[in-house]
């Protein structure tokens, strides 16, 4: 039988566009108490009501660059009492910088993809998980990629942050093995969302190419299968899921419609 969200805390991080949006709005609809961060505060403050409308039991927000090892521990220790028992974490923030040969990337990049997608992953993890081995209950939902399965052409950077995500997944799972705790990799191929406008820098007909002629995965359809995962009983673990879009074979194989 599913298990029941219904006021449990469900916390998403990076849930000011695409996936995370989606995500919170998805548990929103179980009842769950709904936590979203993201460094947007205006984004936040336009996604709150719809969480609540769409029956979210609370909603706290607050602006976090998950970046800053300092800001996510005082964050997190800041918390309201009664948002500290987190049940499902969503490590949702994440981006692409540029697409570009890795010996003639400009460095900033890499820094900026590492320390968001697998530092700042860390630090968001390394907060929320005691608490949750105290209570003996929770559950951690890490978003990779196909990306993390098979490096592309001149996305090696962000390749390397997914893979480095897929074993921190299944090395955290590892750790918590013997306490309830569950960690689940999350790893879609392509999906319509802010992810390319960011990657390309606001570069809209080059991000609009990357979906071009094929159907892409929606941040709807991850959302779906976020919570799916999370609502499987509690003896059940999903370790991952890699899903694509129907004309998307491989990290580089893509059928377009003609
Ligand atoms: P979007 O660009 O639409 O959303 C990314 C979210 O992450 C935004 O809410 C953004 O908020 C937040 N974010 C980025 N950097 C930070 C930061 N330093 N601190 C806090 N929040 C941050 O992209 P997606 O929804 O597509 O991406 C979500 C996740 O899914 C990412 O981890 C991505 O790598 C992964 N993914 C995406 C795929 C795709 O094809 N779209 C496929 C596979 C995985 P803000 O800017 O307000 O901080
Ligand atoms: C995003 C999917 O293939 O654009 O992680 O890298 S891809």
């Amino acid at each position: 039988m599913a298990l029941s969200l219904k006021n449990k805390i469900v916390f998403v991080t990076g849930a000011t566009a695409g996936i995370g949006t989606a995500t919170a709005l998805e548990f929103a609809k179980l009842g769950a108490k709904i936590m979203i961060c993201g460094r947007r505060s205006d984004k936040l403050s336009a996604v709150e009501p719809q969480l609540r409308e769409a029956g979210a039991a609370d909603v706290h927000t607050f602006a976090l660059d998950v970046q800053s090892r300092e800001g996510v521990a005082n964050a997190i220790a800041g918390l309201p009492h009664e948002w500290k028992a987190v049940e499902i974490l969503v490590n949702n923030a994440g981006l692409s910088r540029g697409l570009t040969k890795m010996y003639e990337d400009d460095i900033q990049n890499w820094e900026e993809m590492i320390d968001t997608n697998v530092k700042g992953l860390l630090y968001v993890t390394r907060a929320i998980v005691p608490g949750m081995v105290e209570r003996g209950s929770g559950h951690v939902i890490n978003l990779g990629s196909i990306a993390g399965h098979a490096a592309y052409p001149n996305g090696g950077v962000y390749c390397a942050t997914k893979a480095a995500e897929r074993f921190i997944s299944d090395g955290l799972r590892i750790d918590l093995n013997g306490t309830p705790v569950r960690v689940t990799t999350v790893d879609p191929g392509m999906v319509e969302t802010e992810f390319s406008l960011v990657r390309f820098r606001g570069d809209s007909e080059r991000a609009a190419k990357t979906y071009a002629n094929i159907d892409p995965l929606t941040a709807e359809d991850i959302a779906e299968t976020i919570v799916w995962a999370a609502t499987r009983p509690a003896h059940v673990t999903i370790q991952s899921v890699l899903i694509t879009p129907t004309a998307q074979a491989s990290a580089y194989v893509v059928t377009r419609k003609s």
